[in-house]
């Protein structure tokens, strides 16, 4: 029989996986390494620490603990849906430039039953470009300017049943994502408005009071409709990133929308869910995924 070579390697398939390309000439044999029981969970690495027979794990993203067992519930929101939590989130939407009437999501009837009150939650990072930026746009065949939300430098407006609502304490345009939530309830009249799961302010309107928001309008994401489904203006585009745009139909109260912020993750709304919209891009919107 003949000699057998022996070639001791440097290293093994757990550390340098990528090195290790199948060979017929050679048999290759190791010893029992620490991480041969797989015992890093949810696509967790296992690194082996041969000295002390032991190993560790290095977690795939969203998972924690020392076998990658936990999820990570440690999502501080400062950074938005693209920084550590974008786990959560389910896919963004991108709107281009240049800006254009082409570029919009779109859902048609959106909303199944008259609303007297409303919350509204999404992140939202903009770009500051030429003019206002309307971001949502509800339009029914009695009144095209049902919902909007129209943001300039120096104010947001939102509106019902054409009615505004004028916010001038907020910023939007400073590069980074935000949280916001809106409510309405026609009980009052009244709106407030929340920035990063705080308070930030409430105004009173008093002609909503007892409005009713119509079903089976349209609503759009990037223009302002002038009719329903129609009437874009290039000068009202939105330019920016959109996550997690929910709709329920009451008011949430000041902890629900705080949980958000802190859990970094906004749930399905019962009248608009995010997920409906994966599928509704027009132009050169575009879906990315965590
Ligand atoms: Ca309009």
């Amino acid at each position: 029989m003949d000699n057998l070579l022996c070639e001791l390697l440097p290293s093994d398939h757990y550390t340098h996986s990528e090195k290790f390309i199948a060979n017929h000439l050679w048999y290759h044999y190791s010893i029992v390494s620490p991480c041969s029981k797989l015992p890093c969970q949810n696509n967790g690495t296992c690194v082996p620490l041969y000295r002390t027979n032991s190993y560790k794990c290095r977690c795939a993203k969203a998972y924690t603990g020392s076998h990658c067992e936990k999820v990570d519930n440690d999502c501080s929101c400062s950074s938005g849906p693209e920084g550590k939590q974008r786990c959560k989130i389910e896919y963004l939407m991108v709107f281009p430039e240049p800006r254009s009437t082409e570029n919009y999501a779109m859902k048609n009837p959106a909303i199944a039953s008259d609303l007297s009150q409303l919350s509204l939650c999404f992140f939202i990072k903009l770009v500051q470009d030429q003019g206002d930026q309307i971001f949502f746009s509800y339009a029914t065949k009695q009144q095209d300017n049902d919902v909007i939300i129209e943001i300039y430098p120096t104010q947001t407006d939102f509106y019902v049943g054409n009615e505004l609502f004028r916010f001038t304490s907020t910023n939007l345009y400073d590069d980074t994502w935000q949280h916001l939530c809106l409510t309405w309830a026609n009980t009052q009249g009244v709106t407030k408005l929340y920035k990063d799961g705080q308070f930030t302010g409430q105004e009173t309107n008093l002609a909503t009071k007892n409005y009713a928001l119509k079903a089976g309008g349209s609503l759009v994401l990037g223009q302002e409709q002038d009719s329903v489904g129609g009437g874009f203006d290039r000068n009202q585009t939105l330019h920016g990133r959109l996550a997690s745009v929910n709709m329920w139909d009451k008011v949430l109260s000041e902890s629900d929308i705080a949980a958000q912020y802190t859990n970094c993750s906004v749930p399905h709304g019962s009248v608009i869910n995010w997920s409906a919209f994966k599928n509704l891009t027009h132009g050169s919107v575009t879906v990315e995924e965590p």
